[in-house]
């Protein structure tokens, strides 16, 4: 687990710099610290991340942030290839560290989402052909996407009390954990108070959450249905009860029973177009304060 805070010296040996830079940089400000009872400088993990993106300083040796090594510290990996030779292998801990590695070199969330991840379980995908095994590993690669993505929203901002809400989920029929954690993680990332319902979340359980939040914008997550019709009927009735609330779907079939549904869907085909659709949201708003 990575800690909350790092130290100086800790962060000045993970982008390879020394260690009085670092102070002085904190002491002038171009770094946030934290003070201890007596008196030491204490970076805020968060902080530390924002500062190694922003300023693009190559992080060295990630095990500070919380990565074990083993990540990408070669400039020239293949990071789709690395990440699913990891998946497929079941190793955790080297996925982990080469989507960390991958996010504190500056890639967005969602677009290692999109990239790497979506492409891994893509390949991943073709192995259900081949009997249980594969499906065992389908399942594996499943939880440890479920953590990757996990740890990814640990470097996030603490959530203001007064930011917008958005709930979702999958439908009924839909087994599929990761597309809908990826848009909850995705819209903290946009400075959204997410709450991610899962899968199998029905009609009328979404619609008690959307009472109890009062979110700004609810998403479907569509990747395992089979019934168009029946799915396009219940996005209709639920976009009617939304009113004015958007509903965003997405996944595989999201096009198709969107279709189905007629009018009041708005289809997203990756994380960073729901990025996109997020925050263009959060700007039309009209301020509350
Ligand atoms: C893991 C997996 C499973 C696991 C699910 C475990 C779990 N609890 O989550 C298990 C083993 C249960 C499973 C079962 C089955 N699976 Co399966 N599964 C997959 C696999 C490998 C990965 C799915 C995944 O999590 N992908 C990761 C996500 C992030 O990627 P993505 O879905 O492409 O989503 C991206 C975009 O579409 C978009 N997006 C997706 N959803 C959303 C939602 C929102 C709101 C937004 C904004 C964006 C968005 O953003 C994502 C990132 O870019 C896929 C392969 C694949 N290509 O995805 C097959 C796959 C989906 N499965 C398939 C099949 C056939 C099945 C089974 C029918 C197998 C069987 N014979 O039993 C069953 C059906 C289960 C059901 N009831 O629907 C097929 C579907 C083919 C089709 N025509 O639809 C696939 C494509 C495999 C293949 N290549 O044939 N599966």
């Amino acid at each position: 687990m990575a800690t909350a805070f790092l130290s100086p010296k800790d962060l000045a040996a993970a982008i390879g710099v020394s260690e009085s830079s670092l102070k002085r940089w904190v002491d002038s400000g171009r770094l946030a610290v934290q003070r201890t009872a007596g008196g030491h400088r204490r970076i805020p993990l968060q902080e530390a991340v924002r500062f190694v993106r922003a300023e693009g300083y190559r992080v060295q040796d990630p095990s500070c942030f919380g990565v074990l090594c083993g990540g990408n510290k070669d400039d020239a990996v293949d990071l789709d290839q690395a990440v699913y030779s990891a998946l497929l292998a079941g190793d955790a801990e080297r996925c982990c560290a080469l989507i960390t590695t991958a996010y504190l070199a500056g890639s967005s969330i969602p677009s290692l989402c999109d990239g790497a991840l979506r492409s891994a379980m893509g390949r991943l995908g073709d192995l259900w052909r081949h009997g249980e095994d594969g499906i065992a590993v389908e399942h594996h690669a499943t939880s440890i996407c479920i953590q990757v993505v996990e740890q990814l929203r640990q470097f996030l901002s603490d959530v203001r009390s007064e930011a917008p809400v958005a709930i979702g989920g999958g439908t009924s029929d839909d087994p599929y954990l990761v597309p809908s954690q990826m848009a909850g993680v995705v819209l903290s990332d946009c400075g959204y108070r997410a709450v991610n319902l899962g899968p199998h979340t029905p009609n009328n359980v979404l619609l008690t959450a959307v009472a109890r939040y009062r979110p700004v914008l609810v998403w479907r997550s569509l990747t395992g249905i089979t019934d168009f019709d029946e799915v396009g009927t219940d996005l209709r009735a639920l976009a009617g009860k939304l009113g004015d609330i958007p509903l965003v779907v997405g996944g595989r079939h999201a096009a198709s029973a969107a279709l189905s549904a007629g009018v009041g869907v708005h289809v997203v085909g990756s994380m960073c177009e729901l990025a996109a659709f997020a925050r263009a949201l959060v700007l039309r708003r009209p301020r509350t304060s």
